[in-house]
């Protein structure tokens, strides 16, 4: 397992990478330009400026997270070759300073969804909390002014200027169903897989968040069945998953673990964080360790190190603790603890392991 962390960007980030370094086992950051409109081909300059900084600080940048899919891709519109042409010529850009992962959703119009970014736990801390009878009720337009008013700093797949759209979105989702989601799911695969190979960067879908239909717009990266049937619409090691122990962890029935052993060969990138899941459905994200939540973490990192998992791995959303003033989610001290959690438990497994191959000898 390798650890990496996300970084939004100089000026962009309240976390620096000076401190990202300090955190014991990191060795890369987990970045993107989050500045660049979906669809657009990535200028060359900025992404050799993120590398710079990455290499100031000792830190790789094999991971991307996310080159955004223009939602005309999604809508399986004429016009998507465009936008997938402009994919490929920045897989291989990125290919050029080193990058071996791409995460990517194929979530329509929202990305990660939440109804509160500061919602209160027991210890006084706050997190990320998904009150499910809310979405029912809210309007998503209300939600993405709410949403965007919460932060200075670019919240990624919150962006303005695509969500300034979102009547137009709407309109065009309208006959999309969830086999028509597959469908251009599967064309964009057919198109951009090979061109990965060829640059041998890994693509690695992030499931939805949270894993079921929202609005009334479909989403299909939602459990197990559905992940094999997406690894199965391109058989190649370059089509995998960031397997999100999060996402897939808000609804209870995902068995995780599971999940990990069955496609342990098609995972480049992992995301591992805890939420907890309340009877009536609502979520809350909590710290990494099991017990505080309804994830197995521990058996999850368990079955990564069984694995022997040669991945990424990055914590993910942290609570808001310690008066820490940041991005909601991605603060520092929580993420840090988290991964200090994930090490604790890899390590113990993974000298289990060691061991009783030593016997076998
Ligand atoms: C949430 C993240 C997601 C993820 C994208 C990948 O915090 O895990 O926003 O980066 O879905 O495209």
């Amino acid at each position: 397992m390798k650890m990496v962390f996300r970084w939004f960007g100089e000026g962009n980030d309240t976390v620096s990478l000076d401190q990202i370094r300090q955190i014991p086992g990191v060795e890369g950051i987990v970045w993107s330009l989050h500045d660049v409109p979906a669809g657009e081909e990535w200028p060359m300059d900025k992404i050799m400026a993120v590398k710079e900084q990455a290499d100031r600080a000792g830190l790789h940048l094999k991971v991307v997270e996310s080159v955004n899919i223009h939602e005309d891709i999604k809508l399986g519109l004429p016009s998507r070759d465009l936008y997938i042409d402009n994919y490929k010529k920045t897989i291989a850009k990125l290919a050029q300073v080193g990058v071996k992962v791409i995460c990517y959703n194929f979530m329509p119009v929202f990305d990660w969804l939440r109804t509160d970014l500061h919602k209160e736990l027991e210890d006084g801390s706050t997190a990320l909390f998904y009150e499910k009878s809310k979405i029912a009720d809210i309007d998503p337009f209300d939600l993405v002014k709410e949403i965007n008013k919460n932060s200075k700093l670019t919240m990624p797949g919150w962006e303005p200027e695509r969500l300034a759209h979102l009547t137009k979105l709407f309109e065009a989702y309208k006959g999309v169903s969830q086999e028509d989601l597959w469908a251009n799911c599967k064309y964009f695969l057919d198109e951009i897989i090979p061109v990965a190979a060829q640059h041998d960067i890994k693509m690695a879908i992030h499931p939805d968040d949270p894993p079921w239909p929202i609005f009334g717009l479909p989403r299909i990266i939602t459990g197990q069945d559905n992940i094999r049937r997406f690894l199965s619409l391109h058989d190649s090691p370059y089509n995998g998953i960031t397997l999100c122990s999060g996402s897939m962890g808000a609804n209870p029935e995902n068995d995780i673990v599971s999940m990990v052993h069955e496609f342990i060969d098609r995972i480049p990138f992992t995301h591992i964080r805890n939420v907890r899941v309340y009877e009536n459905g609502d979520f809350i994200e909590t710290s990494h360790r099991t017990q505080d939540g309804t994830v197995d973490i521990a058996g999850i990192v368990q079955a990564y190190a069984e694995e022997g998992f040669e991945g990424f791995a990055r914590p993910d959303h942290g609570r808001h603790i310690w008066d820490e003033q940041c991005r909601p989610g991605y603060g520092l001290y929580d993420r840090a603890l988290g991964i200090m959690y994930l090490w604790g438990v890899w390590d113990s497994h993974r000298r289990t392991v060691e061991a009783a191959k030593g016997s076998v000898k």
